[in-house]
């Protein structure tokens, strides 16, 4: 079976995604993915499940039998307004859980190929299984990993979520990546990082050495306290920091909107109990948390479990 890509970008778009690339299922090369580099230097801190797979998160086919395609989405999630609290969210995090959120578009779009190609053959996935989504989606030709390692999109940033779908079909054209990155010179998201946590290697590429990161320390540090060292500039769970002075995400344009009942929510959890805590984060990326890690990214004391 061979898909129209057109065709596949079109309902992609209909069904709400921002954009959508189609690169051939191969094996990542170490080159662009140095897993293994970046797991010696121990830069994972106590994410052992990047340990686990890592064949796997090079090559799709060894996830999805037969995969010949890697269809990759890209979500657009600039807020139009921030949270104000001494205890801040990433923007990421303002609404719904992006896992829910791309899963559903991502059935939606399978749903949608399958009335035209009944035996459209596919998995979604969306930072649920050992496979790299801004790879693919830099594969997939729709931008560039930049010095933040984030994938940044040339006209929407790097506030976007990112998924795939593996298919065991064709295409009829498949993307190419793009030609070098857009970074150029810039080294604003490096400088800006309040705990250097952006290590440049001699080649001069970029690498994020977890152990030091904000994002890192306040979802998937689980010890009762912070690092002392760790700068967090008030955020309480992720960072946005080195994303925010992306100049592509200065330009990009907004593309949800932050309602009052939903901003008002978001500040309430500084002085929130454990039943509205979890009652918030059922359906947030804040269910990625307990409450004593919240309590403890807060300032507050971090009870034993
Ligand atoms: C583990 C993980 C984390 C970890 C580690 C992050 C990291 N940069 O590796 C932590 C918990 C810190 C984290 C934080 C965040 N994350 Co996260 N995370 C992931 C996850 C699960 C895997 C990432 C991974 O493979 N890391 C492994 C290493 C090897 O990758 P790397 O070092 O970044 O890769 C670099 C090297 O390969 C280097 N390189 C290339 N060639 C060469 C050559 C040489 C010689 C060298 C030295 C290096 C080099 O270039 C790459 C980019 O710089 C993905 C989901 C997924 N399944 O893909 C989401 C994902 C990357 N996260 C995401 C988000 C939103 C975030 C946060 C922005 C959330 C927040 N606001 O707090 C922060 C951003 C922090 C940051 N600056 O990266 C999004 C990113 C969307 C996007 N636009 O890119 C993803 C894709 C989830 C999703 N599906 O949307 N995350
Ligand atoms: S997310 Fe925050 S702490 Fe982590 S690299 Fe970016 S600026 Fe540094
Ligand atoms: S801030 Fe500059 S160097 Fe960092 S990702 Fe954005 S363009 Fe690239």
């Amino acid at each position: 079976m061979t898909i129209d890509s057109q065709y596949l970008k079109e309902l992609a778009a209909a069904v709400g995604f921002s954009d959508c690339g189609i690169a051939r299922a191969e094996s990542l090369t170490d080159g662009e993915y140095p897993l293994g580099e970046w797991l010696d230097l121990g830069y994972q801190a106590d994410m052992h499940y990047m340990e686990r797979n890592a064949a796997m998160r090079r090559d799709p086919r060894l996830l999805v039998e037969g995969a010949r395609s890697v269809i990759s989405l890209v979500y657009a999630y600039k807020p139009d307004r921030q949270m104000e609290s001494s205890a801040r969210i990433a923007q990421y995090a303002y609404g719904e859980d992006y896992h829910e959120l791309m899963k559903r578009l991502m059935y939606r779009l399978i749903a949608k190929i399958r009335e035209r190609y009944p035996d459209f053959d596919a998995r979604p996935f969306v930072d649920t299984a050992p496979i790299s989504d801004r790879h693919w989606a830099v594969r997939a030709g729709l931008g560039w990993i930049g010095r933040n390692t984030l994938f940044v999109h040339p006209l929407l940033g790097s506030y976007c979520y990112l998924g795939e779908i593996v298919a065991t079909a064709e295409v009829d054209h498949y993307d190419e990546p793009r030609e070098g990155d857009g970074c150029g010179d810039c080294r604003r998201c490096v400088n800006v990082c309040p705990n250097s946590a952006i290590i440049v290697s001699k080649t001069g590429a970029t690498m994020l050495d977890a152990r030091r990161c904000t994002s890192y320390n306040t979802i998937e540090n689980r010890d009762e306290t912070l690092p002392e060292e760790l700068d967090t500039r008030g955020y309480a769970f992720g960072c946005d920091i080195c994303q925010s002075v992306c100049p592509y995400n200065l330009q990009a344009p907004v593309a949800s909107h932050l309602d009052d009942e939903r901003k008002a929510q978001l500040e309430a959890l500084a002085s929130s109990d454990e039943p509205s805590f979890r009652r918030f984060a059922k359906h947030s990326a804040l269910s990625r948390i307990k409450y004593s890690q919240w309590l403890r990214n807060i300032g507050k004391s971090f009870p034993r479990q």
